[in-house]
């Protein structure tokens, strides 16, 4: 609800911005810092702004009433690196063959130099940082873990970097902080690979009395801190992460951030603050004081935790008095998924929580679950609370950050990124008028009410949960959102205009000059 002071504010910022053209740019004092909060695999019912009873997120919560909801707002793709590289590249992850999900040591996905939602802001006067799960590799393609790791964001215009190098559940298990791994004792370096084990070292195949669970399908080679990992790892034993200190880390390191950049951002030098969290992924090691805290089990009590990470960076802005003038966009980066590699009870503990809401779907799934995502934007001092259906995608970032700021988008920059900016302020009920959405090698298309998937002749997706799997050979689908929000009537043989309409959309879309990557 609306105080009368927060009222007063939004609505002198409002004949502000009615009076400029375009908005906002009257002096850069005026211009928002910039927070993107990047939960990992939490679901479009996970959390209480969408639905959820059985695990409470009075922060989101909070967020939300202050806040502009969205209810078709996209991701691009159902798994994290290809929506991580198109949220900052503004470019369809399934246009680069290299985007998808990749190891630990993989080189870095985007290259040096080329333009992102950072480097934009960087340019437009922004101080920058990324806290939190990379996932887009690091280095050149042979990365010394015990040197400088560089190629790395400081390339793609980040000022500031402190990062999870891939995912909780790959190695190499350390942090790394503008290119050099936190605690590293020099006596003991890092190992790191993925082809073969490394002799002496233990795995989860041969240790399973180390392991807190066992692994349910991969995710049984290297044992750090009782978890059987994705890659082999040795050394570095000072520098490695405890699971349950990860949330603490990241958060306290996002806060730092804030606080360093509050003066200057004051003064009229903004930041933008990327901050990616690794709840509620596997694998699931959430703080003693959140185990146990919900009714649905492990997966939730992460979610709680996420829920505490995004309440500590809005009392760090409130701290600095920096609420008033700073946009949250609070999303995630692919659809919800229960067993993702460890038997940790997630599936007996749901309780019946809906992690994908009514939504068709999952993690990996071309169902709307696996790419319609949970996303708020707060700026009390600007963005009037409220919902909105209007269709937005991450991919829009670059674009929309770029108008805000007043940031000139070069050439090739984000070249699937449209301005949504009225939209994603609220000012306009209109999104995208279609959005293209990914899942393993396969595109489909939103528009309007309609849902078009083609044909495939290879299965997409593992799971049977939620209907998540989508078997080999099955034909074009169509949808009617509005109708059926579940996707259960493929009525693509009764509308074959429309089929036809999308399928040759949708190859447009594809057909797009590509740019210099
Ligand atoms: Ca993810």
């Amino acid at each position: 609800m609306l105080t009368r002071r927060s009222f007063l504010q939004f609505a002198s910022a409002g004949a502000a911005a009615s009076v400029m053209s375009p908005f906002p740019v009257n002096g850069q004092a005026q211009r928002p810092n910039i927070v993107v909060i990047l939960a990992d695999d939490l679901g479009y019912g996970d959390t209480g702004p969408y639905g959820a009873t059985k695990v409470r997120t009075p922060n989101l919560d909070r967020l939300a009433e202050r806040g502009l909801r969205f209810t078709n707002a996209y991701c691009t793709t159902a798994t994290c690196t290809p929506t991580r590289y198109s949220l900052l590249t503004g470019e369809y992850a399934f246009r680069n063959p290299r985007a998808a999900v990749l190891p630990g040591d993989a080189p870095m996905l985007i290259s040096p130099g080329r333009h992102t939602v950072a480097s934009v802001l960087k340019q437009a006067g922004y101080h920058t940082g990324v806290v939190g799960k990379w996932h887009l590799g690091l280095g050149d393609g042979n990365v010394n873990w015990n040197a400088d790791v560089t190629p790395g964001p400081e390339t793609l215009g980040f000022d500031y970097s402190f990062l999870i190098p891939a995912t909780g559940d790959r190695t190499p298990c350390v942090y790394v902080e503008n290119g050099r791994v936190v605690g590293l004792d020099p006596k003991d370096p890092i190992t790191v690979q993925y082809d073969k084990p490394i002799p002496g070292e233990p795995n989860g195949v041969d240790n399973p009395g180390m392991l807190r669970w066992y692994p349910s399908h991969g995710h049984n080679m290297a044992v750090v801190n009782g978890v059987s990992r994705i890659g082999y790892m040795k050394g570095g034993e000072t520098a490695r992460w405890v699971d349950e200190g990860m949330a603490d880390t990241i958060t306290a390191k996002a806060k730092a951030y804030i606080a360093k950049q509050a003066p200057t951002a004051r003064e009229g030098k903004p930041f933008f603050l990327y901050f990616a969290t690794n709840d509620v992924h596997v694998p699931r090691v959430p703080h003693p004081r959140f185990q146990g805290k919900t009714e649905c089990g492990i997966r939730c009590d992460a979610a709680l935790q996420f829920d505490w990470c995004v309440g500590q960076i809005m009392e760090a802005l409130d701290a600095q008095q920096l609420t008033e003038n700073t946009l949250i966009v609070f999303t995630s980066d692919n659809g919800p998924v229960i067993d993702d590699g460890y038997e940790d009870g997630a599936f007996e503990d749901l309780n019946g929580h809906t992690p994908a809401d009514k939504l068709r779907g999952s993690k990996y799934s071309i169902y709307e679950a696996g790419t319609r995502m949970p996303f708020i934007v707060s700026w009390p001092g600007r963005v009037k609370p409220g919902v909105t259906d209007a269709v937005v995608s991450q991919v829009d970032f670059l674009a929309s950050f770029a108008a805000l700021t007043g940031a000139s988008v070069p050439v090739q920059a984000g070249p699937d990124s449209e301005n949504m900016l009225p939209a994603l302020l609220g000012d306009s009920p209109q999104g995208r008028s279609s959005v293209v959405q990914q899942a393993a090698g396969i595109i489909a298309l939103r528009r309007g009410k309609w849902k078009y998937i083609p044909a495939s002749e290879r299965q997409i997706g593992g799971m049977t949960w939620n209907r998540a799997q989508r078997p080999a050979g099955t034909p074009d689908e169509l949808f009617n959102l509005e109708q059926d929000p579940s996707e259960e009537i493929n009525i693509a043989r009764q509308f074959p205009d429309v089929v036809k309409s999308m399928a040759a959309e949708l190859e447009a879309i594809r057909a797009k000059p590509q740019v210099k990557r």
